[in-house]
């Protein structure tokens, strides 16, 4: 028999790092490259992974991501164990909603109950990767381990926004300590810090106590609380490498273990690159491993002339001719009205860049019309007073629109 396993995707963050992307919707939807939702990279780990019992916990600014859900997500009309399906808080236990990543489990333990699987997956929904996540379950089961926590090598100075773990040679967790003041090197290299990707497979009995406990000692959090306690209590922690994990269809030229957590704006912003280019970092493409999305009809992209360099185009977008438009992304249903000028842009769907405008380094979101000959990207201040994002690494942010202000004719 097959192991049974459900998952719970965590999928409720604020991402108040990422504002104004996050105005009106969560992390886990925010767009990303060419046609997909940052949520997506978690889903389709998942389903290619054969797990397809898929609970989506979310909370703040939720209905964007359930219109993408529904719009692309039906895994099986016929098997009734195979559905993604996104649950709000409920209240079902108390008269909060999810307090923290635990709690929000523990408020829908009576799914676990119900599905009475061999293992519980709890992933996080904030991450561009590929991973098997049953060769991670193989290990889990391999080292007879209560809870194993995927973790990779990150920069030392990036490491106290993650949680930070001391292993053994032989993974044994040894320590773990939610985003330190002062994170510990690697033994081996004390440049970096051995991060949490904030993903957890556990033993479902394990998990089913851990949460009681934490509801009894009133903790809410997994990285703060959760882990640490089941250390403490002598519980079996293991780390699973991310370094171990073999996706099928990665290319020569990818990095083969690519991570990336993109909170920031110039985090978004830099990740794109790595799916730009001949040789892409990070391949969209890997039909052994496809990232799926949802099921837009529209037809394919239209270009009337221009010079196009090492730039990604969305369906039904038009491009106009004397354009000139550089290392950028058009997603879906934008249009670039002739003599414009893009150099390193993001431009989201439905999107209107009318004529002789020029934009560098600029993140356009849904739903704009950029007005005949705006110059955006070359004078913070000028952004700034225009109500527009600047962000540190100078990444200009236009905040998404109404719906609809841009209805092409
Ligand atoms: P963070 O990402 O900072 O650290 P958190 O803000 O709790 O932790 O988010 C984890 C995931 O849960 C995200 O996908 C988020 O969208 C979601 N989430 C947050 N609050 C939620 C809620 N109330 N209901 C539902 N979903 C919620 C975590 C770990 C670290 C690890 C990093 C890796 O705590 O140890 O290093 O992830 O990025
Ligand atoms: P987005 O792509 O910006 O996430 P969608 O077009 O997928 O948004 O919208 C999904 C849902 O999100 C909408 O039906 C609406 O309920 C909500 N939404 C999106 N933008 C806004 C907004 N600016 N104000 C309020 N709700 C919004």
């Amino acid at each position: 028999m097959p192991d049974r396993i459900i998952a719970f995707v965590m999928a409720g963050g604020q991402g108040s790092r990422l504002q104004p992307l996050t105005a009106a919707r969560s992390k886990p939807s925010v767009p990303f490259g060419s046609r997909y939702r940052i949520v997506d990279f978690v889903l389709s780990n998942l389903i290619n992974s054969q797990i397809r019992t898929i609970y989506l916990l979310v909370q703040y600014k939720s209905q964007s991501l359930i219109e993408h859900v529904r719009k692309g997500w039906t895994i099986s009309p016929l098997i009734a164990d195979q559905f993604v399906t996104v649950v709000p808080p409920q209240m079902r236990l108390s008269e909060s909603w999810f307090q923290g990543t635990a709690d929000a489990v523990r408020q829908n333990i009576n799914l676990v109950e119900e599905h009475a699987p061999d293992f519980v997956v709890v992933f996080g929904a904030d991450h561009i990767y590929r991973m098997d996540i049953q060769q991670m379950i193989d290990a889990h089961k391999a080292r007879e381990a209560d809870v194993s926590i995927a973790a990779l090598p990150v920069p030392i100075e990036d490491a106290r926004s993650f949680g930070v773990i001391a292993a053994d040679s032989h993974g044994r967790i040894e320590a773990f300590q939610e985003k330190p003041a002062r994170p510990s090197p690697l033994p081996e290299d004390p440049n970096s810090a051995y991060a949490s990707m904030g993903n957890y497979v556990f033993s479902t009995q394990v998990l089913i106590d851990a949460l009681y406990d934490a509801q009894q000692a009133g903790e809410t959090d997994f990285g703060s609380h959760v882990l640490p306690r089941l250390l403490e209590s002598g519980k079996r922690l293991f780390a699973y490498d991310f370094a171990c994990n073999v996706v099928p269809g990665i290319k020569p030229y990818e990095t083969r273990v690519y991570w990336r957590d993109v909170g920031n704006i110039d985090a978004y912003f830099n990740a794109h690159k790595d799916v730009l280019g001949a040789e892409p970092v990070f391949d969209a493409f890997n039909s052994n491993w496809p990232i799926y999305s949802s099921n837009y009809q529209g037809p394919v992209a239209r270009v009337l002339g221009g010079q196009l360099d090492n730039t990604l185009l969305g369906a039904a977008t038009v491009v106009h001719g004397n354009t000139n438009i550089k290392e950028s992304i058009i997603r879906r249903e934008a249009v670039i009205e002739e003599d414009v000028e893009l150099d390193e842009c993001i431009v989201m769907d439905y999107v209107r860049v009318c004529k002789g405008s020029r934009l560098k380094r600029v993140i356009i979101d849904r739903h704009n019309i950029i007005e005949p000959g705006s110059i955006i990207g070359f004078d913070r201040e000028a952004d700034l007073a225009r109500g527009y994002t600047v962000s540190a690494g100078g990444v200009t942010v236009i905040p998404a629109g109404q719906p609809n202000v841009f209805a092409r004719s």
